[in-house]
């Protein structure tokens, strides 16, 4: 398999860490790629991802997966792991934490586009606040909602960690851990995970 991405995407890492817990790590490639609003990368959006996001995912059979939530759904059928829960019950949870926090990473990713990449006369301080502000909630939603989290390291916590460690890295005048003391406890705690250690960005 080729996984197609940057090691500073939190989506890519969500990807990277679900592979190592489902013991896939070895069986995967990884293919260094940059994409960028405003400057596509035509090569990539014609051979593997029309819509030029990554990660991407080709499987053993040569198959083209996007988005970090279908890639890591494939791992967990070949791995034929409960990174996604099977049960129906813990599934619609997982994947319902799953969407706050990605949802959350998504708007952080929305802003750091628009604060680092937008010429300063066009940009949107407005938008901007609003984006950072919907990470400031769905964090404070995941402090108050800990204990479905904490159950087993799934899909939601790897997201979970992954949101976390990326508004440290992209937003570091920010104290994201104050008053989530449940949260920066847990968070910390898994830290010494070996798929969270070795999947650690970059220092910027
Ligand atoms: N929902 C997607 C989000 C992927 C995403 O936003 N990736 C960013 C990098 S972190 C990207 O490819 N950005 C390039 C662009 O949007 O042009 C997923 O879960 O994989």
């Amino acid at each position: 398999m080729k996984l197609y991405g940057s090691l500073t995407s939190p989506f890519v890492r969500a990807v990277r860490i679900a592979a190592i817990e489902l013991k896939l790590a070895d069986e995967i490639e990884f293919v260094a790629t940059v994409v960028k609003p405003t400057a596509p990368n035509r090569s990539f959006g014609k051979d593997v991802n029309p819509v030029r996001r990554v990660p991407a995912l080709e499987t053993a059979n040569g198959e083209i997966l996007v988005d970090s939530r279908v890639i890591i759904e494939h791992l967990n059928n070949v791995g034929r792991g409960t990174f996604i829960p099977n049960e129906t019950g813990a599934r619609v949870a997982c994947l319902n934490r799953h969407a706050i926090v990605a949802g959350a990473t998504e708007a952080l990713v929305s802003a750091m586009y628009e604060t680092r990449l937008r010429p300063a006369e066009f940009q949107w301080p407005d938008w901007v606040d609003d984006q950072i502000d919907k990470a400031e909630k769905a964090l404070d939603w995941a402090e108050g909602n800990l204990d479905g989290f904490s159950q087993s390291f799934d899909l939601s916590v790897a997201a979970l960690i992954c949101l976390l460690d990326y508004a440290e890295f992209r937003f570091a005048e920010r104290d994201w851990r104050k008053g989530r003391a449940k949260l920066d406890g847990y968070v910390s705690a898994m830290s010494a995970r070996s798929s969270i250690r070795e999947t650690t960005p970059p220092v910027a």
